[in-house]
């Protein structure tokens, strides 16, 4: 039997190459917990765990991410059969409630291990690619109408995105709306113009966020009020034409079949951190092709390891009406990958390889990584 021996995290620190100003705060570095299983044969695992905005986003951190995986999930997991994913990821579960990212990341080492050790990709795992490249969007926050317009022009340029996601939320409703108007008539039909609120709106700022978006020709709009609001969010998707996407209010499985049951969302953002790890993200995807209700590959904006999990199991998935917005690690001053994952035609292209078909790159690693005598490390936050 080979077995899991040794469960590590590091937290690595990466600056971003801009301001990433979303509803709840700005982004000028994005923190990861890389995750290394090794086993009792030799063989390696990598994951990772990843926010955004420390707590600002949701309820866990890198720190918290580290701490549940150091503290319970590790001297748990360690001695057990690392073939056994299954077994491994139930017993993880009822060690730790909650903590969906810290599951994710070591599930996704899980996977990787096993893949590395069989030979063959975590995609094959999970049944076998139906596509090896993947359209991926763009996400304009520099906090700035002109800027963002002058950023999303150059990716069209280079065509490395068509699809765009502005993040709003943050200012009043009219001042978003003209931000957004901006950006589309300076870009026409060129591209897919998609905005985010991050549950920043009330029903009524919503009801008018809606229909002036609509106008505009915006076509889709993520998760505009609160996360636990799913009687509003259904009203808004039904009176509106323009497609709602829940993102915030899908944590896993029971979250996607309550806001399915309803048909309270349009198209659901799967994100396999938020789900809880790759295996309850295809059971999200499930749930959400069971009810008729579009699918987009969402990100927590992990650096590559995590991007390399996702892309595994969306390059699985046949209906990917929405395509994904796998870039995180673009959003990146440095690359922490030896291998980086390929941009290019409006498209990622899917990994080769056993695992997560990639792996890091240590000088990186060592670079970024936290310091341990930095216990102090304080997130001054920007809102
Ligand atoms: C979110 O809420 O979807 C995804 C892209 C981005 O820029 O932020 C994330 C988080
Ligand atoms: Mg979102």
């Amino acid at each position: 039997m080979t077995k899991i021996e040794h469960i590590e995290t590091t937290i690595v620190d990466i600056p971003t190459i801009r301001g990433h100003v979303l509803s709840m705060t700005t982004m000028l570095v994005q923190s990861i917990v890389l995750v290394r299983v090794r086993f009792s044969d030799g063989s390696e695992g990598l994951g990772e765990g990843t926010s955004i905005g420390g707590m600002s986003y949701g309820a866990e951190s890198p720190e918290s991410i580290k701490l549940a995986i150091d503290t319970y999930i590790a001297p748990t997991l360690e001695g057990m059969s690392g073939d056994d994913v299954n077994a491994a990821t139930n017993l993880m579960q009822k060690v730790v409630r909650g903590n969906p990212i810290a599951h994710c990341a070591v599930e996704t080492a899980l996977w990787d291990g096993l893949g590395r050790r069989l030979g063959v990709s975590v995609s094959q795992l999970f049944g076998g690619k139906v596509r090896s490249s993947m359209p991926v969007a763009w996400t304009l926050a520099s906090g700035n109408s002109d800027q963002d317009i002058a950023e999303a022009q150059e990716m069209l340029a280079q065509r490395r995105h068509n699809i765009f996601k502005l993040k709003i939320g943050k200012r009043t409703v009219q001042e978003d709306i003209a931000h957004v108007a901006a950006i589309k008539s300076a870009l026409g039909d060129d591209a897919s113009i998609r905005v985010d609120v991050n549950q920043a709106w009330t029903i009524s700022q919503a009801r008018w966020g809606l229909s002036g978006l609509q106008e505009i020709g915006v076509d889709l709009v993520e998760q505009p009020i609160g996360s636990r609001h799913l009687k509003a969010l259904k009203h808004l998707t039904d009176a509106y034409e323009i497609a709602v996407m829940a993102d915030e209010a899908l944590q896993g499985p029971d979250d996607a079949l309550l806001v399915a049951a309803d048909r309270a969302a349009d198209v659901f953002a799967v994100k396999i951190a938020q789900s809880g790890g790759l295996k309850r993200a295809s059971e999200v995807i499930a749930i959400a092709q069971a009810a008729g209700i579009g699918l987009y590959a969402g990100t927590m904006l992990e650096a590559g390891v995590g991007t390399a999990a996702a892309v595994q199991l969306f390059s699985t998935i046949e209906a990917l009406d929405w395509g994904t917005e796998l870039f995180g690690p673009l959003l990146l001053k440095d690359e922490i990958l030896a291998t980086p994952i390929a941009y290019s035609d409006f498209s990622l292209k899917v990994p080769e390889g056993p695992g997560i078909a990639v792996d890091l790159d240590p000088g990186k690693v060592a670079h970024y990584k936290r310091d341990r005598s930095d216990s102090q490390h304080r997130v001054a936050a920007i809102t």
